[in-house]
């Protein structure tokens, strides 16, 4: 079904209707959406060690998957869906679960189509590979609202709170104290003021704290290793290393409960969030007192649409927002934007490795530690068109 209009008027059946087709405007054509389409990039990245990876697979590339949107007035938004192992999934999801019902609707009804497309997706499982692809429509769909008003998105979303936004050297995984405490140092030298790890062992972590110096916000993101009980008793190793955060320390991610008391006994504050899909998620999440820096990840989240709630509840439960980011597409573009207009400025994410291409030229550095905010309408810049064709790959 591509058409949103029509159907039975009545106010009150409306109002409590869920049936989303009954109360919606009459769609105007100029604005309706006419293709949503993807592009795969594999972009080759060096990071000062030997490759690893997240999923059981090293990363040999960065990937990412971009959402095209095209309307009937010309204009194209570009988004991103969390891709990596799961591209080829995404991608489907995508061209076959989204485009065929989303073309004809009003690009201009973010949010209704935002609500809309999470209730008719959701049979197909409300979290994971279908919410990491509508996040790519929905950052598309900001593109395009903000290029229709001729505005950077920041503008779109309460103004521009600061004209650069923090960053934070995300180091990947070295598992070798040398090589970490290495590249800890070069990204001190670089200007980065805060900096996060990926290790869990306690030599490596001692050797990062020793690099970084003390005062300076040492991260640490285990990526959800351990038992309650682990996880508590490599806390009590790790009070003298004095971190910023400690992040996503046990399996499963959703277990906010534990969480909450390891972070209560600990004293050491508690990070998470990125395997968290939709404001649901983070409402519990905030309920249960499970974390001090939620990390929402916009293109796994449900998009700005949904950032912007989690913001929402993250101000009213005094949980401080840290977005999840180790990104070099659209994502990262939406990340930037939507950080420049919240009112509490959080470390945007950088992960620390040299790329051999960029989709946003030098945006994707930090300048003395922190991003600029760039201001052309939209998400701030195009995406390089020969970047996407020299690394552009076919999804089988
Ligand atoms: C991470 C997760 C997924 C992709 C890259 C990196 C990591 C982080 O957990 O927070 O940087
Ligand atoms: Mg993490």
């Amino acid at each position: 079904m591509t058409k949103r209009s029509g159907g039975i008027h009545n106010s009150s059946f409306a109002i409590f209707s869920n049936d989303q087709d009954n109360n919606r405007q009459e769609v105007s054509s100029v604005t309706k959406i006419s293709a949503v389409s993807t592009v795969s990039l594999e972009i080759p990245y060096e990071h000062g060690g030997p490759k690893a990876g997240w999923g059981g697979q090293s990363w040999n590339k960065l990937s990412i998957l971009m959402v095209k949107v095209d309307t009937e007035d010309g204009l194209t938004g570009w988004g991103e869906a969390f891709s990596y192992n799961c591209r080829p999934a995404v991608k489907a999801a995508v061209e076959r679960m989204i485009a065929p019902v989303v073309v004809g609707m009003d690009s201009s009804d973010i949010a209704g189509i935002s609500r809309d497309m999470q209730q008719k997706l959701h049979l197909f499982g409300r979290y994971g590979i279908t919410i990491f692809a509508l996040s790519g429509l929905d950052i598309a769909l900001w593109d395009i609202a903000a290029k229709r008003a001729n505005a950077p998105l920041h503008q779109l979303l309460g103004g521009m709170a600061r004209q650069r936004v923090t960053g934070y050297a995300s180091l990947l995984k070295y598992r070798d104290l040398d090589l970490v405490a290495e590249n800890v140092t070069k990204a001190r030298q670089e200007g980065y003021e805060a900096i996060k790890i990926h290790e869990t062992e306690v030599p490596e972590i001692a050797a990062s704290r020793f690099a970084a110096g003390e005062g300076i916000p040492l991260m640490v993101d285990t990526n959800c290793p351990w038992t309650p009980e682990e996880a508590r008793q490599m806390a009590l190793r790790l009070l003298e290393y004095d971190l910023h955060w400690l992040e996503e320390p046990i399996f499963p991610p959703e277990d906010f409960d534990a969480l909450a008391e390891l972070g209560h006994r600990s004293g050491i504050p508690i990070a998470a969030g990125e395997n968290a899909c939709t404001s649901f998620e983070f409402k519990k999440m905030f309920d249960a007192g499970a974390v001090q820096y939620a990390q929402p990840s916009v293109i796994k989240v449900g998009g700005i649409t949904e950032m912007r709630k989690i913001a929402a509840l993250a101000e009213t439960a005094a949980v401080a927002l840290m977005p999840h980011s180790p990104y070099f597409g659209p994502g990262f573009l939406a990340t930037v934007q939507f950080a420049a207009a919240q009112p509490v400025e959080g470390f945007l994410e950088r992960f620390y490795c040299i790329l051999e291409a960029s989709l946003y030229g030098d945006l994707i550095d930090t300048v003395d530690g922190a991003f600029v905010v760039p201001d052309g309408p939209g998400l701030g810049r195009e995406p390089d068109p020969n970047v996407m064709r020299d690394y552009g790959v076919e999804d089988g």
